[in-house]
């Protein structure tokens, strides 16, 4: 499952983000330590030339205008005619009206290869109740196998649900990710930033479950190792040391892999 995490390095694929101001730079950072090349196209007049050109697209409505997701959505068709994978990241669904109709008007627009939130952001867009605050998840009771299977088979795509253990389905197979460390939740973006990785390792596996599987566990394992040694320190020293892992993670890592599958 690993050898992606190599291949993404050797083949370097060009990533389209188009991404939220506040993630920008180290969503840009990030790729490029896993050997990806990120790139950021916004405008209308060239958002479906890049995404043609680039290996998967990006959508992520962090800080998202009307103009944005005509852009998006552009671009979202452009990587559709070419069989180019788009990752949709809903940031904030379910926080305000505005940020639920537009991410409903890109999955009705856009044909949607994976869908990467947490488990409020999966609830607004699917129509369940879950407890949000502004980006972030609150809490909910429901199951979030049940919520990602459910989502699966509404959109008809993978869908990720980030958080302790992140649950990654396809409405038919599952795995559950145990990798990961707490201080992920104290740096902002890296929610976005894993977004654009499994992006990554989906422009070189055609198999989606099999790419963000692989995508969300080598990203916790770089987490955890970052965490070993800055943990003590704080939230700043383990972001850059998490930048630091992420160029180092390779096909070794396997090892460290804390994946269940709980149906093929
Ligand atoms: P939120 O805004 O709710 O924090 P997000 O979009 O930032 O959501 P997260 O769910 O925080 O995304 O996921 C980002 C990364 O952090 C993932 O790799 C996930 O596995 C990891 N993660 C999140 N919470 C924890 C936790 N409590 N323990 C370990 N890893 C975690
Ligand atoms: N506000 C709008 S987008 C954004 C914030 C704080 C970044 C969210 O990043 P993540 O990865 O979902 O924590
Ligand atoms: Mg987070
Ligand atoms: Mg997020």
């Amino acid at each position: 499952m690993f050898q992606l995490v190599n291949e993404v390095r050797e083949k370097n694929p060009l990533i389209h983000n188009m991404t939220n101001v506040v993630v920008t730079h180290f969503t840009a950072n990030g790729l490029l330590a896993i050997g990806a090349s990120p790139v950021m196209a916004y405008a209308k007049e060239e958002a479906a030339d890049m995404a043609r050109i680039s290996g998967a697209l990006v959508l992520n409505i962090g800080t998202l205008s009307e103009t944005e997701v005509e852009s998006m959505i552009l671009a979202g068709k452009a990587a559709n005619e070419q069989r180019i994978p788009v990752v949709f990241d809903p940031v904030g669904a379910g926080a305000t009206p505005f940020r639920t109709e537009m991410s409903r008007k890109i999955l009705n627009e856009v044909k949607i290869s994976i869908i990467r939130g947490n488990a409020a952001e999966v609830a607004a867009i699917t129509g369940e109740k879950w407890e949000i605050k502004g980006v972030d998840a609150g809490s909910g009771d429901g199951s979030i196998v049940e919520l990602a299977n459910k989502a699966a088979h509404l959109f008809g795509c993978t869908v990720v649900i980030t958080g302790k253990e992140d649950v990654i389905t396809d409405g038919g197979r599952t795995h559950i990710v145990e990798n990961g460390h707490e201080l992920l939740t104290k740096v902002t973006g890296t929610g976005c930033l894993l977004s654009s990785v499994i992006a990554a390792y989906t422009a070189l596996e055609q198999d989606s479950v099999k790419a963000a599987a692989t995508a969300v566990s080598a990203y916790g394992i770089a987490a955890e190792k970052a965490a070993a040694t800055t943990a003590y320190k704080g939230p700043g020293s383990f972001q850059i040391e998490f930048l630091d892992q992420l160029s180092k993670i390779s096909k070794e890592d396997e090892v460290y892999a804390k994946i269940k599958t709980t149906k093929e």
